[in-house]
């Protein structure tokens, strides 16, 4: 006779890392400026059972609208360029167009969360976090880690992500380092700056103008 096991459901079993979910959707294109205020910290856990219970009570990707996100980073690590752990690192990007995806999305989302929390990329100590991203046309669901310089490990981070997640050859995985991205930002704001100090000078002028025909007159 097979002896009788029990099974105790109240064992919660422990995950290497504390996780912290978080969303943004900041409604429409952004400035770097507001960016940060729209992040919202949802959750942390520890377990394996608390990750499938936030898993399972957040929207389905599928479900949300053009421009938001999750990010899932380890705990103390914000999903930030700025972040001291991803300043000099960068991110593995896989983009989907949401005709082909449908709701497929979902399930490579939750195969990129299962591979980050449960530690099956090998270069473990380099991964910060995992972001899925939704945008008018596409998905996207990216890695982020602390390198940007080790040709090494990004080719060898590039070829486990497709192995875990499954990745077919037509679909491409880029990587570009937030180096990149902070120096794009930091020109547009270096450009916005310019039009607005061009739009001051021409206003002043205008008034400049203005008094000199009132004082004319
Ligand atoms: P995104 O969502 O990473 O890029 O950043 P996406 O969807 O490819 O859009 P694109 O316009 O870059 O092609 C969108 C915008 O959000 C950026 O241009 C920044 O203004 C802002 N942003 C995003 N991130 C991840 C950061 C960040 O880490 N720091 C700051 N300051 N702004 C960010």
């Amino acid at each position: 006779m097979a002896a009788h096991t029990e099974v105790d459901y109240s064992v919660k079993h422990s995950l290497q890392n504390t996780w912290t979910l978080w969303f943004d959707n900041p409604g429409k294109k952004t400035s770097a400026q507001s960016w940060a205020d729209n992040l919202k910290e949802i959750i942390s856990f520890d377990t394996v059972e608390d990750f499938w219970s936030t898993f399972n009570n957040v929207s389905k990707i599928n479900h949300l609208s053009p421009n938001s996100n999750f990010h899932l980073f380890k705990q103390g690590i914000r999903p930030e360029w700025e972040d001291p752990s991803n300043a000099e690192g960068g991110k593995f990007g896989i983009q989907l167009p949401k005709s082909k995806a449908g709701d497929a999305i979902n399930e490579h989302w939750m195969n990129l969360l299962l591979a980050v929390i449960g530690e099956q990329l090998a270069t473990e100590d380099e991964i910060c976090g995992a972001v899925v991203s939704v945008r008018k046309s596409f998905y996207r669901i990216a890695l982020w880690v602390k390198t940007s310089k080790d040709e090494e490990k990004i080719a060898s981070i590039s070829k486990q992500l497709r192995e875990v997640l499954n990745l077919p050859e037509a679909i491409t995985i880029d990587f570009v380092p937030h180096g990149d991205a902070t120096a794009k930002l930091a020109a547009e704001l270096a450009a916005t700056q310019l039009e607005e100090q061009a739009e001051n000078k021409s206003a002043d002028d205008e008034a400049n103008k203005a008094t000199e025909t009132t004082e004319t007159a």
